[in-house]
């Protein structure tokens, strides 16, 4: 090269420049891109150890990462599979044009399948393998997406034209579809419920985790079995979505796929108008951890960018806003021209050779089939993380008119017969002039090419996805040998109801049959429930084993993390521990286990943190225990306003296959578990269970006899009146931690006030109110008929005297069951915000002591005229009760 002198300083940074980059090029040239990637790292390194300050980016260029020369060749029928996508795309669309061509329409999303329909098809052509592979694929489907998932199977043969008439109607003759994926309401096609957004990226992140931790347990072979999660660049924004992001690549995760179909539209309009959602999910993906692939344009601008030596367009394509690149989806290609490529002449130049036409139908990578095929290759290859692919495509893609790209797209639901025309024909779809308006479904023939192809595609890749179905064998019994103790009592000796759970839990961790199912979940409060015990004994679920020497490894219960570890202790994540348990308690259908899992925490951050995930779990047919640790508004002393639940079993009534209890001694406990074993999993229910359970210590007595079928029903007489025929009768109800205070009010009523009284525990409120209302609904149903009785109306059908109620609950609770009394129940709850204080105090605060229960009863009495006004006043007094105190439940 000539040698020319320097003119200026600009000139020598030239020359510095280029001097490195021919550096750079040699290196490039004699050993190859890991060797540059070396050198850059080594670089860096070396000029942040001598102060100098690099500017951080996690990004890369706004271009596709699999460039078009790795590009691999698709396998299999690219035309074949176009048709059959076209078709599925029709019949999509129809199902939801026709479910609202009334005027009263049902609702349903033509335009996010639209956007998804090659993401979809090129998974179910060649990624998604069904259970029969042996390596089922857990798939979690777009819920939005859900009527192009109908029209698929519509075409496998596994629906037919009634059910996509039927969409959204599900009480109609012949099937109906759900609107959204719900194993509740499909419970042999939908595998796990979605539309909540953001609950299916969580789920699917712990899904991940859990299918290795099966097969580091050797509960399932292992295998090369994926979860896809498909979601919304919209949905991306709920917290739960993205919130679980660095567990699965720190836990080396790469059997997990995330598939987000940036449309860049949510409901309204732009997910980031102003920004780029590719480019902010890119960094935090890749600032995560995660293997990043995008997939930003189709095969049309691979030639463009081949000629792109100066990296202009690159350039143009990163500056660009979205709502500026969803300006140009619904544009002409005149507009495009002068817009995006007319900013620099150089890059009208690269276009000039197109038409307008052309430059208007340039695809988008997420509707380019190679494109796609391409980037889940390089994902279900990648070894070490997590993928994830950020395909970018146009929402009612295909749409034109009716709604493609425009912000009313997300709620379109109806097309005009110009616009069905003009789908039809851009996708060629046999159907005529004169029956388009009709909006006719469209299945070729049996033996055509593209029913022939798709069957055998489905053949090859293990059956039909998606396809629930109860892969394993019920348990045979439950040895109730486990749970006998309990019936006995502690002789005396005080303990919580929380210590009884800890020790039944430990005992069945033992038990050579069940043991190996149980999945102890906690998100870092086993300390807060004495189960520290229990990491030693079975150990903590850590895939890589413990590689480091535990602080207390010299102590009896050591933090001991093992590859085989039973316990998920999942850290401060209520959310993350539910998917957890969501997927351990619906192991039985996705794996073939029974695991069954035990998720004890914090109860106030239960129900009223995570009620959606605990409602996907019902919907999807999750077996298992929720144990409400820490639980009732006054048992937990001291934690004050955030921490004290009264809540949670009322929240649990509304969860429709959540059987709840508020067990107060240990026998309940055990016969509740017991009975909850043998109902999900040798009975195989689709219910689960709610527990709530207490750290106030006191002696636990023998069972009665006979108790059983109460506590399981939700009440039994614990104690009877000592003298039946007394004038003066009561009959107290109790729960959980607050029974005592009911047993010590019985005393009180009987020994200073002569008031014969009975003590009833009322397990569970939710399940009596149930069997009230199953029964009333029967005799409404049935009036010549004898009626049913409730079962509390049995019980207390003889029962005497006024009935009194406390719970640690809101009254709500005991009001649910007033209607199927003899009388007016009076009820003790607290309603209200918690305090820091002593349990005394707290129960002296929300009125739900043994005083409050005693003067109740006196009043009620003497409401009945019973008994003189002035003896409750006496009785106020005596247990030193302000009349004038604030009412807690507003205070
Ligand atoms: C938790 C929750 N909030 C709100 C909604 C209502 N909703 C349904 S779809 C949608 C927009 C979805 O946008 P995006 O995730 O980008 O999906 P797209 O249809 O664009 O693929 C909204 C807000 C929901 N289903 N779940
Ligand atoms: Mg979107």
């Amino acid at each position: 090269m000539r040698y020319i002198a320097p003119k200026d300083a600009s000139d020598l940074d030239a020359i510095e420049t280029r001097e490195w980059l021919d550096s750079l090029d040699y290196v490039l040239q004699s050993g190859g891109p890991a060797k540059v990637a070396r050198l850059l790292r080594e670089l860096t390194i070396h000029a942040r150890q001598n102060g100098v300050k690099l500017p951080f980016t996690a990004n890369t260029p706004y271009i596709n990462t699999i460039s078009a020369e790795e590009q691999l060749l698709m396998p299999g029928s690219p035309d074949l599979e176009r048709r059959i996508k076209s078709l599925v795309r029709w019949n999509a669309a129809a199902m939801v044009v026709r479910a609202n061509k009334a005027e009263e329409g049902i609702g349903g999303h033509i335009s996010t399948y639209a956007s998804a329909a090659t993401l979809y098809e090129v998974g179910f052509n060649h990624f998604f393998r069904g259970h029969e592979s042996g390596d089922g694929d857990v798939i979690f489907f777009q819920g939005h997406a859900a009527p192009g998932i109908y029209a698929r199977a519509y075409l496998e043969g596994r629906i037919d034209e009634t059910h996509l008439s039927n969409f959204r109607r599900e009480t109609k003759a012949g099937g109906g579809l759900s609107s959204y994926p719900h194993p509740w309401l499909m419970p042999d096609f939908w595998e796990y419920p979605t539309v909540s957004m953001g609950l299916g990226p969580i789920m699917a992140i712990y899904q991940a985790r859990f299918m290795r931790y099966l097969e580091d347990r050797g509960l399932k072979r292992a295998s090369n079995a994926k979860v896809w999660a498909f979601l919304g660049d919209g949905e991306t924004d709920e917290p739960e979505a993205l919130g679980a992001m660095t567990l699965p690549a720190r836990e080396k995760l790469d059997n997990l796929i995330f598939v987000i179909n940036c449309n860049l539209q949510r409901l309204d309009g732009p997910v980031r108008g102003n920004g780029q959602i590719i480019q902010e999910l890119e960094a935090a993906f890749r600032g995560a951890g995660w293997n990043v692939i995008k997939v930003l344009w189709g095969r049309e601008w691979d030639p463009l960018l081949a000629k792109d030596r100066e990296g202009l367009l690159v350039k143009r394509m990163g500056e660009i806003v979205d709502g500026q690149y969803q300006k140009y989806a619904v544009s002409d290609g005149a507009y495009v021209r002068e817009h995006f490529w007319g900013v620099d002449p150089r890059l009208l130049e690269m276009v000039k050779h197109l038409s307008d036409d052309q430059l208007k139908k340039m695809t988008l990578g997420g509707h380019d089939p190679i494109k796609v095929y391409n980037a889940y290759k390089a994902a279900v290859e990648y070894k070490g993380a997590p993928t994830v692919i950020l395909a970018r495509t146009i929402k009612g893609y295909g749409l034109g008119e009716a709604g493609e790209g425009k912000n009313i797209t997300h709620q379109q639901k109806k097309m005009n017969e110009d616009e069905l025309r003009a789908f039809r024909t851009r996708f060629g779809i046999p159907i005529s002039d004169a029956d388009v308006g009709k909006t006719p479904f469209y299945r070729p023939p049996e033996d055509s090419l593209e029913i022939k192809y798709l069957r055998e595609r489905r053949r090859a890749l293990g059956g039909y996805v998606p396809t629930r179905k109860n892969r394993s064998e019920p348990l045979r019994v439950v040895p109730s040998d486990l749970f006998e103790e309990f019936h006995k009592g502690t002789e005396g000796r005080r303990a919580s109801t929380t210590m009884v759970f800890v020790r039944l839990l430990s005992k069945l961790l033992r038990d050579k049959d069940l043991g190996p199912l149980v999945v102890p979940i906690v998100p870092d409060e086993a300390r807060t429930f004495g189960m520290e015990s229990l990491f030693r004994a079975v150990g903590i679920y850590s895939h890589a084993g413990q590689v480091y020497e535990p602080v207390d490894m010299d102590t009896l219960l050591y933090y001991k993390e093992a590859s085989d570890g039973q316990i998920l202790e999942e850290g401060i994540t209520e959310a993350g521990s539910m998917s957890s348990f969501v997927a351990a308690g619906t192991a039985y259908a996705t794996h073939g286990v029974n695991t069954i899992p035990f998720f004890i925490y914090y109860s106030m951050f239960g129900f009223q943190r995570i009620g959606d995930l605990i409602w996907a779990a019902g919907d999807a047919r999750v077996r298992g225990f929720l144990l409400g640790g820490t639980a009732g508004r006054t048992t937990l002393a001291g934690e004050g306003l955030q921490h004290q639940d009264g809540n949670s079993q009322l929240f649990a009534l509304a969860y429709p296959n959540c059987i709840s209890y508020d067990p107060a001694f240990a026998y309940e406990i055990a016969v509740i578990i017991q009975d909850g074993i043998r109902r999900m999993y040798v009975d195989q229910e689709s219910v689960f269970y709610y527990l709530t359970v207490m750290n106030e210590q006191y002696a636990m007595p023998e069972m009665p006899k006979g108790a059983q079928e109460g506590i399981l029903k939700g009440m039994y007489k614990f104690r009877a009146a000592s003298k039946p025929d007394a004038p003066l009768r009561a009959q107290l109800f109790g729960s959980g931690a607050i029974l005592p205070e009911v047993i010590k009010a019985q005393e009180i009523l009987e020994s200073k006030y002569n008031v014969s009284t009975d003590v009833w525990s009322v397990t569970s409120y939710t399940q009596l109110y149930r069997e009230g209302h199953a029964c009333e609904r029967w005799n409404m149903l049935h009036p010549t008929a004898p009626p049913r009785v409730p079962y509390i109306t049995q019980c207390l059908k003889e029962a005497p005297g006024v009935l009194v109620a406390a719970t640690d609950y809101v009254k709500a609770m005991p009001d649910a069951i007033d209607r199927w009394l003899p009388r007016p129940l009076v009820a003790l709850g607290t309603d209200g915000f918690g305090r820091s204080e002593s349990r005394a105090a707290l129960r002296d605060f929300f009125e739900v002591d043994y005083r409050y229960i005693v003067v109740s009863a006196l009043a009620a009495l003497a409401r009945d005229g019973k008994l003189e006004a002035s003896i409750v006043e006496q009785a106020i007094k005596a247990h030193n009760l302000n009349p004038e105190k604030s009412n807690p439940a507003t205070s």
